[in-house]
Parts: C-alpha cells; structure tokens; sequence
C-alpha cells in the first residue's frame, strides 16, 4: 500500500515537474518560438559596426530588425541575450573586417560567452583589456593584425577556457595573471617579438591539452626568428597532465629535469620546439624525445642546431616504420645533411609532410626518395645538385606541394621536364623553384 503511494508521489511530481518545464516553454516561446534580441544589445552591435570598414561581413545588421536573427550572432533562446559572436573573416579576405577596432561598445553584451574576431585586419590595434566581459569562455583573435604587450587583464576572464592570440604582433613579457586562467584547455599566445621567462604559474593551468608559446613562425623562410623567450622551462612533473599538443619557441635553458617533465606528458602527439639552440647538446632530451615519437604525429624540431648525428639518435635502429605515426616532420633551419635524409627513408612510410628547408642537404640522383605517402616536400635552401631528377625517385603520386625554391639547382629544365612527364606525379598542385 505504502509503496503504491510512494509511487504514484513521484509520479505526481514528475508530472508537476515536466508541466512547469513545459509552461516555461510556451510562454518564452509565445512570440515566434524565440526571445528577441535586447535594444540595449542591439545598439551596442550598431555601435561597433559603425565604427569599422565592413568587408560584407556584416550586411544583415540593420537598423529597426531582430539582432537574434542577425547573420554571426546567437542569442539565448529564453532570454534574448547575445551570447556568441562570430566575426572571423575568411582565409581568402573577401569577408573581413578592417580598421582600428574599438570593443568597448560591446561590452553592453553582458552575456556574451564566445568572441570570435580572427582573421581580419585590426591594423595593429592593441589588444583590448576585455575588462568587464566577466562571462567569456572562448576569445579567439588569431591573425588580425592585434598588436602590443599581452594586457594582463586578460587573466581576470575567469571563465576562460580557449585563449587565442596566434600570429599577432606581440611583444614584451607574458603576464603572470595568465596564470589565473584556471579554466584554460587551449592556450596559444604566439610570440614573434615576446621576451621574457614563461612565467611557471602557467605551469598550473592543470586543464590545459593545447600550449604554444612563442612558438608560431609559420614559414620559417619568411622571416626571422626574434622572439627572445629565454630562461627556464618552468613546468613540473605532474602539472599539466592533458597535454595532447606542445608548441615552445625560444632559447630556453636546457636541463635533464624537464626532458623528465616532457616524458610525463602522456597525452601527448604534437611536439614542436622552436629556437632551442642547445637541444642537441642534451642527451636526456634527445633520448625523451625518440622514446615519445612512437605516440607523436607531428613532430617539429626547427632552428634547434641540429646536426645528423642528433636525428640518428632520434631515429635509432631499434624504431621501425610500424613502431612510426609521423604523418609530419618539420626540421628546417637545422644542419642536416643528405644522410639524414637518407635515413629518413627508413622510416617515411606515414610521412605526408617533410620540411627541410635551410640546411645543408645534397641531394644527387644517387639518393633516391622514397616516401610513398608524401604529400609536401620542401627542400628549399638546399644544395641541390644539377643532376637531380624526380623521375628516377620513387617520391608519391600524392605529391601535392614541392617547394625547392632558392637551392643551388642549375638544371631546372630537366627537373621540370622529368617531374611533368612521370605519371606518378599527378597530383602535383604546387611546385615552386
Ligand atoms: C535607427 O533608427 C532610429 C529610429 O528608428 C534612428 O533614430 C537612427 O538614426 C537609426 N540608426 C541608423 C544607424 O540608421
Ligand atoms: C570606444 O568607444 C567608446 C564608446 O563606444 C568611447 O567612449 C571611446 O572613446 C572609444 N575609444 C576610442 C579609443 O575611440
Ligand atoms: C636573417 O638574419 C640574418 C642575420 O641576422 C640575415 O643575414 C638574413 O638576411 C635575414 N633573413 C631574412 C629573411 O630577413
Ligand atoms: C604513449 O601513449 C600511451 C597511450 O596512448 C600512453 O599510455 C603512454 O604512456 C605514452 N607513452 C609515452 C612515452 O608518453
Ligand atoms: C620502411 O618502409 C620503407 C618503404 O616501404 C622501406 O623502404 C624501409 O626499409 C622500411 N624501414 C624499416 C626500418 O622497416
Ligand atoms: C614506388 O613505390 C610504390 C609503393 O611503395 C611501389 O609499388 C613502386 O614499385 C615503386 N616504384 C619505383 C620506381 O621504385
Ligand atoms: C526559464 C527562463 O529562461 N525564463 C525566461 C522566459 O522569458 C522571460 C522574459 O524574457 C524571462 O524573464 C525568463 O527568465
């Protein structure tokens, strides 16, 4: 009897439950099924689109209509208000933004939660304190043109969980209030000009799975390393235990407690160093970096002054290509010779990208190629030999991009003629000499 009662309570309760959930519904959903946006919310969008060069990205905010069904804007269903804005421009430019930003008006979103303002062109604007945009989660503003020191503001944005300053032109030291970011998953501050120490409290963000710190160069051959991030590395064993993706740039000091450290990072598939010009005299990090290859992807050792002797330790006789994931290798601006390339074809088989630009690579028709799975090669800055031909080179039909710009190649006739006539290159979209 008890127990029918107890039953049929629940019962009753999740009715009342459900029906509360369902008056809710209907009456935030009594006009079109959706909150409209807020006036005040409105003009804040009106405002900060005043002030900027609109490359047709922002044609459907007009005056007198709903700011919910604006194009690049979501609002909360239930109460209207903006809570994501999306405002990257395209990779091609045909839709972006241009001009000195100024996100002050914005800040009327009091609600908003993810600003997305990458890939427009902010004509080296510093970057904004974001002072009072309490409820951001992601604020992405890679590639536009932001400039200046990091504001250390930036670590009161509790909320936090993605930070994207990559490819902006930023200098001065890193804030330690970075370090405040307890939420923080994904974390790049890219870094051309930044100097300074890693400040450690960054060492304590536990929930990172993606760092990179001065660590983005894109092509090396562009332009010249000039970050000048140097001291320790400050992480402990321990901290930062989702690590999948690491991407340092900088003279660091190198100690055999931190190749402990980087051996502790088991999530671990993307490693790049850049500048570390005192890798190849650490045996232990040597040796911590072949043992983790077998878990890497991607690996990136540039400007490391390395020689064939370090990649061979690397790379030692006990791996195998079963034992190898590679699907990308970047070691550019080191100085490798021919005979590293040659024992990277021991070991190619997955490799689909292979960067050796700026070293000292001969590379003769004797040494014949052999990655089947390659889709870019670059060996520019080389010391090509006339001889060399492509067509006795067993390279990949899935050749997509061939840089060999800039090496001592004389005979480019017969590079050009051999590669356009042999079948397996067909793919080719992209050579450049
Ligand atoms: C928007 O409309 C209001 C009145 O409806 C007007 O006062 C205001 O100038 C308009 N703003 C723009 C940017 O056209
Ligand atoms: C940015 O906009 C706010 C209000 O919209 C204004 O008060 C402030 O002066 C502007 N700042 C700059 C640098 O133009
Ligand atoms: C890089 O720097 C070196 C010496 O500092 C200079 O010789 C070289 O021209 C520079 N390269 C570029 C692409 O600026
Ligand atoms: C490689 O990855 C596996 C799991 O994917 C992990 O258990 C192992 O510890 C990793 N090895 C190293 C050296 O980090
Ligand atoms: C890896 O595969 C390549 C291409 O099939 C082969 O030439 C090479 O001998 C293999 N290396 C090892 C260590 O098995
Ligand atoms: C090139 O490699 C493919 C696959 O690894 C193989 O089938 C083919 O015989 C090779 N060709 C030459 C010319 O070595
Ligand atoms: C549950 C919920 O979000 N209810 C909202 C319905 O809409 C009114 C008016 O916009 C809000 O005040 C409620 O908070």
């Amino acid at each position: 009897m008890s127990a029918y009662f107890l039953k049929s309570f629940y019962f009753l309760l999740l009715l009342s439950l459900l029906a509360s959930g369902i008056s809710v519904t209907l009456k935030n959903s009594s006009e079109n099924g959706q909150a409209k946006c807020i006036e005040r919310e409105r003009q804040a969008l009106l405002n900060f689109k005043v002030g900027l060069k609109d490359l047709g990205m922002l044609s459907t905010w007009t005056n007198n209509t709903d700011c919910c069904k604006w194009e690049r804007i979501q609002c909360n269903h239930q109460t209207g208000h903006v809570q994501l804005l999306d405002l990257h421009g395209d990779n091609d430019y045909t839709q972006y933004l241009r001009g000195p930003i100024n996100v002050t008006s914005l800040i009327h979103l009091q609600y908003i939660q993810h600003l997305d303002l990458s890939h427009n062109d902010f004509a080296g604007t510093y970057i904004p304190d974001f002072m009072g945009f309490t409820n951001l989660r992601y604020l992405r503003l890679s590639n536009s043109y932001f400039a200046g020191t990091i504001p250390s503001k930036l670590g009161d944005l509790s909320q936090l969980r993605y930070l994207n300053l990559r490819d902006s032109i930023l200098w001065g030291e890193i804030p330690i209030q970075i370090g405040n970011l307890k939420l923080l998953q994904y974390l790049d501050l890219g870094g051309y000009y930044l100097s300074g120490k890693i400040p450690y409290q960054i060492g304590n963000l536990r929930k990172l799975r993606y760092l990179s710190i001065g660590g983005n160069y894109g092509e090396i051959t562009s332009y010249n390393i000039s970050n000048s991030l140097s001291g320790a590395i400050p992480f402990q064993i321990g901290n930062l235990p989702l690590l999948h993706t690491l991407r340092l740039g900088g003279n660091f000091d190198i100690k055999g407690k931190d190749a402990q450290w980087l051996s502790s990072l088991h999530s671990l598939t993307v490693l790049e160093l850049t500048s570390l010009h005192y890798l190849g005299s650490s045996r232990q990090w040597l040796q911590t970096i072949s043992k983790i290859i077998p878990n890497l992807t991607e690996l990136r050792l540039v400007d490391c002054n390395l020689l064939d002797i370090d990649i061979q330790s690397l790379f030692h006789s006990r791996s195998s290509n079963n034992s190898i994931s590679l699907t990308i290798l970047d070691l550019s601006s080191n100085m490798l010779t021919s005979s590293t390339l040659q024992l990277l074809f021991n070991f190619g088989l997955h490799l689909q990208e292979l960067y050796l630009p700026h070293n000292n690579i001969a590379l003769s028709s004797s040494l014949c190629p052999n990655f089947p799975s390659l889709k870019i090669l670059d060996l520019s800055y080389s010391n090509l030999a006339s001889s060399m031909s492509l067509g006795n080179s067993n390279i990949s039909s899935k050749l997509q991009e061939l840089h060999l710009g800039s090496s001592s190649l004389i005979d480019r006739n017969l590079l050009i003629s051999s590669t356009s006539t042999t079948n397996s290159l067909s793919s080719l979209l992209h050579i450049d000499l």
